[in-house]
Parts: structure tokens; C-alpha cells; sequence
């Protein structure tokens, strides 16, 4: 059996209740054959076996008191999953769904994503199964304190930054960052995502959702085509999925879809991006509530949203949102491009039939990398206690979005499948951390 066949049975084998990590794993090790083959000392450095074990794992209790008095016990967590090429940064996600394989998952192609920024990041992730949803300020507060309590004995502006990612935004980032600041009298740049009032970024919040955009642009226009005039179906209706109609809407595309994790909505004359924010972000409500303000729109509970017919899908949600079927109904609606903003939003089925259908598809690791990058760009400004415009980030994102397409085609062409976008991520973000875990030796 090959070396790569060996450790993807081993990370089976091993983590059978981690279904989630063993995909993410399975779908990066098989895009590697021909890497590994062409580098036999990779086997006797152990550098998939390394590549695929955190370097530490963190698990803890926490503890918060609730509205009615009562206490209440989540499990936090943070994976340091690689530190060759730099800090460990990534995400923090709130949700119920959360645990450990999910968080490795999550953590996992980080370290890959992070190495096609271009940008000195390494890899890592943490959340809580805790629900956001239906809870006070007061509590959110509380969990958080609570959180960066155990947290912040382990992270630091040089170590590991955290920022956020599903139920962690602005409000939990500014909570979480006071209390780091009362626990160690530190002001520095550990968290990014940050206000902008205390040394967040200006772009940090539409980095995710644009430079998604941006890379669709780059991979429309290598294939003859653009944005403009054409239907997009995005789901969600968060950070990532707001950001994307808009910049869309920018360019000339028309979204017709957004959805949250009870049902979407289908508005052919196009998505009012006011009315989502104003019911999603201010209220924090359901998505449905939309058909109050656009009786024309049409609500639907549950899935179901790849079945609208499009040009280009952008999934935007969260992970296995599009599985076969689904990618069989794009096929049939006539779909041209699939571009992930959400981490693994597709099932390993539904992008094989992307790629046997010559659907164009850019993989999450490379198509949301813009938040991440922005997130180093705000750790730049922090470092430097200077805040760049507006206008600059934004044109630093369109560079490394286009320089990312550039490099994730290049690797696809070396390995003589130029529109397998799959590879071609997987290989060029591999290929530099394997050089960095080489060249420090056996860590
Ligand atoms: P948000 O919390 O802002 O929004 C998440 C959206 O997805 C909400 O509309 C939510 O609905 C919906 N959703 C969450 N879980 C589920 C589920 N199990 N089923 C259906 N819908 C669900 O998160 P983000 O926009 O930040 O993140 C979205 C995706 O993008 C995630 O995969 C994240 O990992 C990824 N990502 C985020 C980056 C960032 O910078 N924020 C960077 C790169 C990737 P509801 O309101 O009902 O919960
Ligand atoms: O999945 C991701 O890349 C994020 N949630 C953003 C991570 C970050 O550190 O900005």
C-alpha cells in the first residue's frame, strides 16, 4: 500500500467518530500521490503522519451563569494544528455542532488555506458547543469571559491568534478581547476581527465574502467569462454570505438566494440585501421573516436551495451543505461555476461530479482564504500600531485573491490536470508547509 493510502486507513481507522476530519484529510492526502512520489524522503521524515496530528489539542470546561440564575457547561476547545509556517491562526465557531472532529476538520485546512495566503500563518481552530442563538448580550458576555478565561493562558499575538468564524463576529471578538486585556494587561493584536475603534481592520468583515468574489472573477475571466448578467445562488445569511451578494450585486451578478439553518428564500427579482442584514444581523432573527417586507419572494423550510436554477453557486453556510443530488441539480439547471465560502460546504460526491461534468469549482481552502489573509494583514497593522485605508486592503485583497487563482492553476497544470482546482489547492498549499516542517526538522 502507498505511503499516502497508509496514513489516510490510519486517520479511518483511528478517528471513526470523527467523520468530518477523516473527509478533510481523505480529500487533501489523495490529491498528493504524484507530490509524495516525487519527494521519497517525505515518507522517512514522517511528514504526513506529522502533517495530520496536531501539534496540541486543548479541551476545557466552561462554565457561565444564565439570564434565570442557573449554571450552564460548554466544552471549549482549541486544535494548534501546525505552526511551521507561522502562529497558529484560524477561527473560533459557536455552535451547537461543534466538537472535536469538527474543529480538527476546520483546523486541518486551515493550515493549508493559511499557507495560500502567501502570508506567515500557520494553522489552527477552537470553538464551543455553545448556541449563540436566543441569548442575551449579557450571556453572550458571560460565556465569552468565561471562554477566554481558560483561553487565554495559551494564546498570544505571536503564538496563536484566534478570530472569528459561525456565531463568533464582532460582538463575541470585542467580549472575548476584554477580557484577554483584563487577564494579562496585554493591548495586542491576539484576536483579530477586532472593532475598529480598538485596532481591528478596516475590510476584515467583507474580506471573506469579497475576495470570494474576487477569485470567482479571476476564474470567470481565465475561462472567457465574468460576473456580469448572471444568476448566483448563494446560501446563508452571515458574515461570509452578506459580503458575497454585495460585492455580486457590485459586479453586475444577480443573487437570488439566501438561507439560515431553518429554510431559504428564493427572490427572483434579486436579494435585498438591506432586508436580510436588517433581519439576520440587527434583529437576529429568521431568514423567513424576508417574505414580510417581499410578499413576491418564496420561503421554503428545510433544503433544498441548490435546486434554483443558476450560473454560478456559492455556498456559504457550513460544511456538507451540497451533496449529490444537489450537484446533479446545478448540473441540470445549467450551472457554470461552484465557488465555496464556506470550509468543505461540499460533499467528496458532489465535487466529483463537479469535476467529471467540467463544472468550474474552486474549493474553500483557496476561494474564502480572503478573510484569513486579511485577518494577517490586521495582525500586520497591529504589530506596526498603524491602520492602513480602506482602499488598501482592498486592493492588497484583490492581489493575493488573483495570486492565489494564479498559483492554485499553476500547481493544477503541473500535475497535468488543469481544471482540477481540487489538486491544484491541495498541492501548492502542501508543497510549502512540507518545505517549511523539512526544513525545521523532526518537531
Ligand atoms: P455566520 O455565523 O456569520 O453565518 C453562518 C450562516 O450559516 C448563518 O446564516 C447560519 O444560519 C447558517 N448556518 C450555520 N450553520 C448551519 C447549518 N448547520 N445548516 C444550515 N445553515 C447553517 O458565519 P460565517 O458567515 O462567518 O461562516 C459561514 C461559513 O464560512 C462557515 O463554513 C465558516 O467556517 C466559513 N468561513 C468564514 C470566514 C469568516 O471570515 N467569517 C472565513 C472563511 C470561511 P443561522 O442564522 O440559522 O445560524
Ligand atoms: O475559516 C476561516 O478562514 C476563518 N474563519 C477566518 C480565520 C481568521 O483567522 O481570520
Amino acid at each position: 500500500m502507498s505511503y499516502v493510502n497508509r496514513v489516510i486507513k490510519n486517520v479511518q481507522t483511528r478517528y471513526q467518530d470523527q467523520p468530518e476530519f477523516v473527509q478533510a484529510v481523505s480529500e487533501v492526502l489523495n490529491s498528493l500521490h504524484l507530490v509524495i512520489e516525487q519527494n521519497p524522503d517525505y515518507e522517512r521524515a514522517g511528514l504526513l503522519e506529522r502533517l495530520v496530528e496536531p501539534e496540541r489539542t486543548l479541551m476545557f470546561r466552561v462554565p457561565w451563569v444564565d439570564d434565570g440564575g442557573q449554571v450552564q457547561v460548554n466544552r471549549g476547545y482549541r486544535v494548534q494544528f501546525n505552526s511551521a509556517i507561522g502562529p497558529y491562526k484560524g477561527g473560533l465557531r459557536f455552535h451547537p455542532s461543534v466538537n472535536l472532529g469538527v474543529i480538527k476538520f476546520l483546523g486541518f485546512e486551515q493550515i493549508l488555506k493559511n499557507s495560500l495566503t502567501g502570508l506567515a500563518i500557520g494553522g489552527g481552530k477552537g470553538g464551543s458547543d455553545f448556541d449563540p442563538h436566543g441569548k442575551s448580550d449579557r450571556e453572550i458576555m458571560t460565556f465569552c469571559q468565561s471562554f477566554m478565561t481558560e483561553l487565554f493562558k495559551y494564546i498570544g499575538q505571536d503564538t496563536d491568534v484566534p478570530a472569528g468564524d459561525i456565531g463568533v463576529g464582532a460582538r463575541e471578538i470585542g467580549f472575548l478581547y476584554g477580557q484577554y486585556k483584563r487577564l494579562t494587561g496585554l493591548n495586542e493584536g491576539v484576536l483579530t476581527g477586532k472593532g475598529l475603534s480598538y485596532g481591528g481592520s478596516l475590510a476584515r468583515a467583507e474580506a471573506t465574502g469579497y475576495g470570494l468574489v474576487y477569485l470567482t472573477n479571476e476564474l470567470l475571466k481565465n475561462h472567457g467569462s465574468s460576473l456580469a448578467g448572471k444568476t448566483v445562488v448563494v446560501s446563508g445569511a452571515g458574515n461570509v454570505a452578506t459580503h458575497a451578494i454585495e460585492k455580486c450585486h457590485e459586479l453586475g451578478a444577480k443573487v437570488v438566494t439566501a438561507s439560515d439553518s431553518s429554510g431559504w428564500i428564493h427572490d427572483p427579482n434579486g436579494i435585498n440585501l438591506a432586508t436580510v442584514r436588517r433581519i439576520k444581523k440587527t434583529d437576529r432573527g429568521r431568514i423567513s421573516k424576508y417574505l414580510e417586507f417581499h410578499p413576491k419572494a418564496n420561503y421554503t423550510e428545510g433544503r433544498g436551495i441548490w435546486s434554483v436554477k443558476c450560473d454560478i453557486a456559492m455556498p456559504c453556510a457550513t460544511q456538507n451543505e451540497l451533496n449529490a443530488a444537489d450537484a446533479e441539480a446545478l448540473v441540470k439547471g445549467g450551472c457554470l461555476a461552484v465557488c465555496e465560502g464556506a470550509n468543505m460546504p461540499s460533499t467528496p460526491e458532489a465535487i466529483n461530479i463537479f469535476l467529471k461534468k467540467g463544472i468550474l469549482f474552486a474549493p474553500g481552502k483557496a476561494a474564502n482564504a480572503g478573510g484569513v489573509a486579511t485577518s494577517a494583514l490586521e495582525m500586520s497593522q497591529n504589530s506596526m500600531r498603524q491602520s492602513w485605508t480602506f482602499d488598501e486592503i482592498d486592493a492588497r485583497l484583490k492581489i493575493i485573491m488573483a495570486d492565489i487563482y494564479r498559483d492554485i492553476s499553476q500547481a493544477a497544470k503541473d500535475f497535468g490536470e488543469p481544471d482540477n482546482l481540487v489538486l491544484g489547492a491541495n498541492v501548492a498549499s502542501f508543497r510549502k508547509v512540507a518545505e517549511a516542517m523539512l526544513a525545521q526538522g523532526v518537531i
